[in-house]
């Protein structure tokens, strides 16, 4: 595909579309987690089955605590809905504990998602919040490294996640390299390293690779502090075109114009830090009605 188009195709009226899985955690605020995927997935036009791993207690200004769901019932709401709906990609997000961890890779063998399944598997290996909140326990990295990394379709950490899953600082194109190879090495079919806040330019260039080729895909940087849930948004756009059958350059490309898209509309909420909006779609700038 020469031109990655801005949107996904979607089919007519009452038709079941595309369905996709998002495993990850709640955010009371409305910005990230499963609701960030959920405002993505809806106006990308595809069907979004939750396995809620995770309620937190968060608004604009960070995250002040949040309640785990037990492991067993959240593999059960993956085996549900796989086994009855089907989706055509995965994605997982905040995981919150090492036994979470295995218990949706143990689902994730038994379907046939991610590793040499049938059904491509994004991880987003969500550590912390934008505010240095923690979201996964510090003793369930070895889980994150040894266990779903591995059967990742493709991982999608941001430049601290690489940090404590690799050790390596990512400083420049040769940090950047290396720590693609490493999360390569941990298993992941491709490694994505965002550029992120990398160079000082206005462009952030990710660094995508299967452990034969770099592929070094560009996009405009949109420099906002309203980018709570830009990571989800990302992985979000990624699973969405997976599900499509789109290749994982494809999907990144596709992903990427979507996330810059959600970010030069993204909106100040409360007293923090505003999220990336996907309701560009539906026309932004709506104002309060009072
Ligand atoms: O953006 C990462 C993320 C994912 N999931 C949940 C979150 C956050 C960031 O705050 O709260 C639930």
């Amino acid at each position: 595909m020469s031109q990655t188009p801005e949107l996904l195709p979607v089919g007519p009226e009452g038709e079941t579309p595309v369905r996709v899985l998002t495993i990850a955690g709640s955010d009371s605020g409305g910005g990230a987690g499963i609701q960030a995927d959920m405002r993505s997935f809806a106006l990308m036009g595809v069907h979004a089955c939750v396995a809620v791993t995770a309620v937190t207690v968060q608004n604009s200004t960070g995250v002040s605590g949040f309640q785990e769901i037990d492991p067993p019932i959240v593999a059960d709401q993956i085996r549900a809905v796989v086994t009855d709906i089907g989706v055509g990609a995965a994605k997982t997000g905040m995981l919150a504990s090492g036994a979470i961890i295995d218990a949706v890779v143990d689902a994730c063998v038994e379907l046939g998602t991610g590793g040499d399944g049938p059904i491509p598997l994004v991880v987003d290996p969500v550590c912390a919040s934008m505010h240095g909140d923690p979201l996964l326990a510090a003793d369930a990295l070895d889980d994150l490294r040894g266990k779903l990394i591995p059967r990742a379709t493709v991982v999608t950490p941001n430049l601290d996640e690489v940090a404590l899953i690799t050790g390596i600082e990512v400083v420049d194109g040769e940090s950047q390299r290396a720590a693609a190879r490493a999360l390569h090495d941990l298993g992941a079919r491709w490694a994505l390293v965002k550029g992120g806040h990398l160079r000082s330019s206005d462009h952030s260039p990710d660094l995508l690779y299967d452990g034969a080729e770099f592929l070094e895909i560009d996009h405009e940087r949109i420099d906002t502090p309203h980018d709570h849930g830009a990571g989800d948004t990302l992985a979000a756009g990624l699973t969405a075109a997976l599900a499509h059958g789109y290749s994982v350059p494809d999907a990144l490309r596709f992903a990427k114009g979507w996330v810059t898209r959600c970010l030069r509309a993204a909106y100040p909420l409360g007293e923090g830090h505003g999220p990336v909006n996907p309701l560009w779609r539906v026309g932004g700038g709506f104002g309060e009605s009072r």
